[in-house]
């Protein structure tokens, strides 16, 4: 058994999972501990997304787990979701990040919105890795508010033809498949599905990023692109489907971020234990413990959140509204954790030695996509308040 890592687990939260759910997150450890960690840092320093991993995700059905096994996934529960997503991004943001657009902003739409052929044609292969999607809501002009996207759709009889942007795009350049998101002629969301190849359609990368490094992200261009009439979703019209994606994948990163903040705080205590300053290790002195006690608090509550979270989720009563709190939170408290993790450790801190400030650039996407820290807080603002603060 390769899983000698123990995680922070202050609060015994193993004693609120079944045996099943443990089985499924043990062995994602274990493939993250045997797949991920060994390659990743020269990954992101190389900004280069390990594109052969794909293939062992599908394997261990890491894709799509919540998906019914009829259509190639597992049919597990929220809550093993949520595991699955702490251990990946244990590794890395972006292995987490492919995982996050897969299953919920590709599988998800597909499954939720789509028809029984376009399920079939598509969904085993998203799930065995054998094909690659990704998710194009953001636009140039359009990050916080996707309502005023301008990718436009018009209908011509027996196809449409596409034509706009997206931008910020994870996954685009190694994208068999995007779900995007556009405009049709009465000003209402459509979702559709443009495949790799399609005239008028291409993915160029986006480069020279400080974050995600080892995440492939792009843009989205389409100009003219010939859309065929079963290649759009047909279940669903208006922004709260692009949104109901984003409950599923926000509610991933609420459970994700605890991995990579448990990395950085099992570094720095190690570290501590080990570093000797003034003739003493430096765990011994008072600022150092004030450090690693409130990074072991924060943690501790952010576990307890994504397990009610996803209790209240495998119930079907989770709220996007507590979804929004749980997402904000955890990505809060992650990047805090990795900033004062990085401190503990001084100058060993900015290196590749230690995956911590890869986290920590890695957390400055993350605490911007799927609704920026503000745009998660004006939420719940609306919500308890009833006014709201957006526009
Ligand atoms: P608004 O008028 O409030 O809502 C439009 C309709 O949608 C409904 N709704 C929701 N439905 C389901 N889930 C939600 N979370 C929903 N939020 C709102 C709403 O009830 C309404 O329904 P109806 O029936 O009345 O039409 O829309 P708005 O234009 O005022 O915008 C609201 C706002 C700002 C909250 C929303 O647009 C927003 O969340 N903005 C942030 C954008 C965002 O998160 N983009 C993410 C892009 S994808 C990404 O980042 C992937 S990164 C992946 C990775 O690498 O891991
Ligand atoms: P803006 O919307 O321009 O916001 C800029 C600032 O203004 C923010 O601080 C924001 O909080 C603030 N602001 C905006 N509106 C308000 C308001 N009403 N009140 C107060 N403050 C406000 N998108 C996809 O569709 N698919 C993807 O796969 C995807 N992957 C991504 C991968 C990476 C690495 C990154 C960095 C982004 C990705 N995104 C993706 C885009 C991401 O969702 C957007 O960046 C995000 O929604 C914010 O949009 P923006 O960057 O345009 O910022």
């Amino acid at each position: 058994m390769i899983n000698k890592y123990t995680p922070p687990d202050y609060f015994n939260t193993d004693e609120l999972l079944s045996d099943e759910q443990k089985i499924i997150r043990n062995s994602v450890r274990d493939w993250v501990n045997r797949s991920v960690i060994p390659i990743i840092d020269k990954a992101a320093q190389e900004h280069k997304f390990p594109l052969y991993l794909i293939r062992e995700m599908g394997e261990i059905g890491i894709f799509g787990p919540f998906i019914p096994e009829k259509y190639g996934g597992a049919g597990l529960d929220k809550t093993s979701y949520g595991l699955i997503m702490t251990e990946l991004e244990r590794g890395d943001s972006a292995i987490r990040s492919t995982a996050s657009v897969q299953s919920s902003l590709v599988m998800y739409p597909i499954f939720h919105f789509g028809s029984e052929e376009q399920k079939q044609k598509y969904l085993p292969k998203l799930a065995s890795g054998e094909i690659v999607g990704a998710f194009g809501l953001t636009e140039p002009n359009h990050g916080s508010d996707p309502g005023n996207m301008e990718t436009k759709i018009q209908d011509k009889g027996d196809h449409f033809i596409l034509n706009g942007s997206k931008m910020w795009i994870t996954n685009a350049p190694i994208a068999d498949i995007a779900v995007v998101w556009a405009k049709d002629e009465n000003k209402k969301v459509i979702g559709l599905i443009v495949e790799k190849g399609m005239k008028g359609f291409s993915a160029p990368e986006t480069l020279k990023k400080w974050s995600l490094r080892a995440s492939a992200t792009g843009e989205l261009v389409f100009d003219g692109v010939l859309i065929p009439k079963e290649n759009v979703l047909p279940n669903i019209k208006g922004l709260k489907g692009p949104l109901k994606c984003l409950n599923s994948a926000r509610y991933g990163i609420a459970w994700g971020v605890i991995g990579a903040a448990m990395d950085c705080y099992q570094t720095a205590l190690n570290y501590a234990k080990e570093r000797k300053q003034f003739n003493k290790p430096i765990s011994s002195f008072q600022l150092t413990q004030k450090k690693l006690a409130e990074m072991l608090t924060e943690i501790t509550k952010a576990q307890l959140l994504a397990w009610r979270l996803g209790n209240l989720y495998d119930q079907g009563k989770a709220t996007h509204n507590q979804i929004s709190m749980a997402k904000r939170n955890n990505v809060k408290i992650a990047l805090d954790i990795a900033r004062e993790s990085r401190q503990i450790l001084g100058a060993m801190g900015i290196t590749g030695d230690f995956p911590i400030m890869r986290h920590m650039m890695n957390l400055e996407s993350v605490i911007t996509y799927e609704g920026t820290h503000d745009i998660h807080l004006l939420i719940t603002g609306f919500d308890i308040t009833g006014e709201n603060a957006f526009i």
